[in-house]
């Protein structure tokens, strides 16, 4: 047993440098690199969706998408006209800070001042693993329960910003917005919340101001 947990602590030290590199990279190219987490299905790829049309002409992007099997995602960006890089984990649950790095460097457009990287779809694994990132956001719609922050507590303590998504169904579901909020601020008090439905489009004008104002800093 000892060596099993030897050997995970080596395989996250290795990754854990090779992001502090990224990050080094990416400071040193005024690039801002933001790390969206969820359960599969939160609206990750939808938030992307809605966050690039009203921000591209403002700030030159890209993005990195990171999935278990398919490059059905990273279509969906592809056809917003902005460059797109796939890593297909195959079976991984996570992404890591070197198929990150390799991902980066197949971006043939480089001046770049925002960096999406969409990671697999899981609420668990995609916390240890640092990827260079200056944030990550955690997306929970109000179909997951409320309970969700308090259950996997580690993905809501690494995050700097929470985005509850999906609000328009907040008639159809048993969800409490209060609740939801008060729970994930309760594992981490200094997240950044915004209530958001891709679909309406509601809340995504202010999540995009203030993303915006994060990479002009
Ligand atoms: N009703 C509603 N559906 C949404 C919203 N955001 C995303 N969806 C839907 O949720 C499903 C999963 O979204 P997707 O962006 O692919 O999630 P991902 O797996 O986290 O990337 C799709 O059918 C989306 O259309 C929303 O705000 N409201
Ligand atoms: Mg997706």
């Amino acid at each position: 047993m000892n060596n099993v947990i030897t050997v995970e602590r080596k395989v996250l030290e290795k990754n854990d440098a090779i992001a502090m590199r990224l990050r080094q990279t990416w400071s040193s190219q005024n690039i801002f690199a933001a790390n969206f987490v969820s359960s599969p299905g939160s609206g990750k790829t939808s938030l992307l969706e809605a966050t690039i049309p009203r921000l591209k002409n403002i700030l030159p992007m890209a993005v990195i998408e990171g999935d278990v099997q398919t490059d059905l995602d990273a279509r969906r960006i592809h056809a917003l006209d902005v460059p797109v890089v796939q890593i297909v984990t195959n079976g991984a649950c996570h992404l890591e800070a070197q198929l990150v790095d390799d991902a980066f460097m197949r971006l043939h457009e480089k001046n770049i001042r925002l960096l999406m990287i969409e990671n697999v779809g899981n609420l668990v694994c995609p916390s240890s693993y640092d990827l260079g990132e200056n944030m990550k956001i955690v997306i929970v719609s109000v179909t997951e329960g409320d309970d969700k922050p308090l259950k996997y507590p580690a993905m809501f303590v690494k995050a700097s910003v929470l985005i509850i998504n999906k609000i328009d169904l907040l008639p159809y579901v048993q969800s409490d917005l209060t609740t939801l909020r008060g729970n994930a601020l309760s594992v981490n008090p200094s997240l950044r919340v915004f209530e958001m439905s891709c679909t309406t489009g509601k809340g995504v004008d202010e999540w995009c101001a203030w993303l915006c104002s994060q990479v002009k800093d």
